[in-house]
């Protein structure tokens, strides 16, 4: 008889260290077995979810919807967007995909680019002339339509809410036939991945767009959960499916997107200009085109990898060249963990006349917008736009300088 043949006689001879390692295997089969029927509860807990949405579809065959998106999809709106379009094909319903914004992050340019993403832009000018009435439903994917200028033309026009599909925290009453909302889960995207498990499409790796869904879907679960470090089970379980089905090639093209030249420029600007307080960061930019805007956020990310540094705020004022006005836009970045970005934009910067707070809260966690009123518009005086800046800037300094810093009474910027 042979040592590693362990008969219950063996067992009286074997060594503590064997026992053990005996042991560890009997635990790491009860834990496989516990982590298959997690696995298995887990799709089970999706199944009552996946078969509404079935049923909500097949009452609307053949009809053809709208789904809104933000004015300034990420990836993860982007990529649900494209996932709902595929699913609602399966029952015949056709979908357009919409934004009235702009599509500005490089990431976002050539996700859509690269992938053939079939996203449609409606120039805000353009949207008065639009005809809604050709829609019978409209589909709200990584939102709750808080943040779409065309909200307000769907209700006008009288377009049911059918479909809602979001992982923000639920944002007053939303009316629609489908509702899927759930706070918990990191990235819409993930939601959508879910279904496709469910049985609402069978990805095939033969067919392209399957394959650029996939990792369009892949992307936008990455890009919400910070490169999937801050991914929850879920989302990891949603990464997890789509491997077998994206291009990891296509996925890294998009994430090696170069920056344009004026998104460098306000980057540098934001590192000339930073001011260093108390493990704080704070630049403004000064004046941006609205197609650069996204430069902001990305300076403050770039400035908050700086050393001793674990909050970085930058802002600019940003001229919307359609509607000829201004408003101070901004973006925090922290990495400290007791800092939470609504309360401190809510703090620094308090409400405005109507009591609406700048910044936190709604879609936009670490941004703020001002609204620069009557100063709004551009000047050919280059003096006067200097000066106008120097104000807003020095007072917005003071406002985080304030909260940053609390004894320090005169601010010298
Ligand atoms: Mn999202």
């Amino acid at each position: 008889m042979t040592s590693n043949l362990l008969t219950p006689l063996d067992r009286n001879n074997s060594t503590d260290s064997e026992v053990k390692a005996d042991a560890a295997v009997v635990d790491r089969h009860k834990e496989t077995a516990a982590l298959t029927f997690e696995r298995e509860s887990h799709a089970a807990s999706i199944r009552p979810i996946a078969e509404k949405l079935k049923q909500t579809l097949e009452r609307h065959r053949g009809e053809y919807q709208i789904v809104v998106i933000q004015d300034f999809p990420d990836p993860d709106a982007l990529s649900s967007a494209w996932a709902y379009q595929l699913i609602a094909q399966q029952y015949d319903i056709q979908c357009d995909i919409v934004y009235a914004g702009t599509l500005s992050h490089q990431e976002n340019i050539a996700l859509v680019k690269l992938t053939e993403l079939p996203a449609k832009r409606w120039g805000v000018q353009t949207l008065k002339d639009r005809d809604l009435s050709v829609y019978q439903g409209c589909v709200l994917v990584d939102s709750q339509g808080t943040t779409s200028q065309l909200i307000p033309l769907v209700k006008q026009a009288k377009i049911p809410f059918v479909v809602v599909i979001d992982h923000h925290t639920q944002q007053g009453e939303i009316e629609a036939e489908f509702i899927d909302v759930r706070p918990q889960i990191r990235a819409t995207a993930t939601i959508l991945t879910q279904y496709i498990q469910a049985g609402l499409l069978t990805f095939n790796s033969n067919n392209k767009a399957h394959v650029k869904c996939a990792t369009a879907l892949m992307h936008g679960v990455r890009s919400d959960t910070n490169g999937l470090l801050q991914a929850q089970e879920e989302d990891l379980l949603a990464a997890a499916y789509l491997s077998r089905f994206y291009d990891c090639q296509l996925l890294s093209a998009v994430l090696q997107s170069a920056r344009s030249r004026h998104v460098m420029d306000a980057i540098e600007r934001a590192l000339k200009n930073r001011k260093l307080k108390n493990n704080f960061s704070i630049a403004g930019v000064g004046y941006l085109r609205y197609d650069d805007r996204d430069a902001i956020p990305q300076a403050a990310d770039f400035l908050a990898t700086e050393e001793n540094v674990h909050t970085a705020v930058v802002y600019g004022i940003v001229h919307d060249e359609d509607n000829d006005i201004e408003v101070i836009i901004g973006s925090l970045r922290t990495t400290k963990l007791t800092l939470d970005p609504d309360e401190f934009l809510k703090q620094a910067l308090g409400k405005d006349s109507q009591g609406r707070y700048y910044g936190g809260g709604r879609n936009m966690a670490g941004g703020f917008e001002i609204p620069i009123g009557f100063l709004s518009g551009s000047n050919d005086n280059a003096e006067y736009t200097k000066l106008k800046w120097e104000v807003f800037d020095n007072q917005i300094k003071q406002k985080f300088l304030r909260l940053v810093n609390p004894d320090d009474k005169v601010i010298h910027t």
